[in-house]
């Protein structure tokens, strides 16, 4: 990134808390960019990459693609977006991610949103959500609740443990849930 300065913030929450949506609102209101990490491993399985096969496979299981994938195309992302504010969604999920970004990057993150939410509640949304992902089935979304809980709470503790973390009820319907999301923000109104 050079001598780019930017704002991170990192959007974590277990599959389904409803990262992705409040980042839309946050994009909206806050003018920051938003870069799932998600989405754009995704974006790399069908731009045909030489990862493509490999990364299809770690997301049809619920498991984490290493960081050196993960990480070189959120770099590259933020060096072509002229913004200075990110929403990282879905990024580190294990402490190996956080280490390795913090690293090469050299960015830490202002602070960490974190979407709270019962598995019931998690579930039931991505059962719902009928967008075709290869991973919205019963059995990886158990997979993925497994890895959240083993890998990817112990990076929430870390920041916590730093006084980063903004925990949110994101059991509640969308609007309520962006009301609290949006006192977290306030200090970045436009
Ligand atoms: N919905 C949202 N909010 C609601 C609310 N308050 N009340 C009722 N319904 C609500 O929401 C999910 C659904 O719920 C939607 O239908 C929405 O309308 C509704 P969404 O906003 O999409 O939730 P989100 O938290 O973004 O869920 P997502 O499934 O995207 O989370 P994951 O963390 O599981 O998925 P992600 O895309 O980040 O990662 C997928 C896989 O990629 C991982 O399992 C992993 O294999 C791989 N990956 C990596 O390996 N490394 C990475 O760094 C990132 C991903
Ligand atoms: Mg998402």
């Amino acid at each position: 990134l050079g001598d780019k300065k930017v704002t991170v913030v990192f959007v974590l929450g277990g599959p389904g808390s409803g990262k992705g949506t409040q980042c839309a609102n946050i994009v909206e209101h806050f003018g920051f960019t938003h870069l799932s990490a998600g989405d754009l491993l995704r974006a790399e399985i069908k731009s045909g990459s030489e990862n493509g096969t490999m990364i299809e496979n770690m997301i049809k299981e619920g498991k984490i693609v290493p960081s050196e994938v993960t990480i070189k195309l959120l770099q590259q992302a933020m060096i072509k977006n002229e913004n200075d504010k990110f929403l990282i969604d879905g990024f580190p999920r294990n402490e190996e991610n956080r280490a390795a970004f913090e690293n090469v990057t050299k960015i830490s993150p202002a602070f960490v949103l974190f979407f709270n939410c019962s598995e019931e509640e998690m579930e039931r949304r991505l059962l719902g959500r009928n967008e075709g992902r290869v991973d919205d089935n019963i059995e990886t979304i158990r997979k993925r609740f497994k890895v959240f809980v083993e890998s990817s709470l112990p990076v929430i503790e870390y920041y916590d443990a730093k006084d980063k973390v903004k925990k949110i009820d994101a059991a509640k319907p969308i609007p309520e849930v962006f009301e609290d999301v949006k006192a977290i923000f306030a200090p970045f109104a436009k």
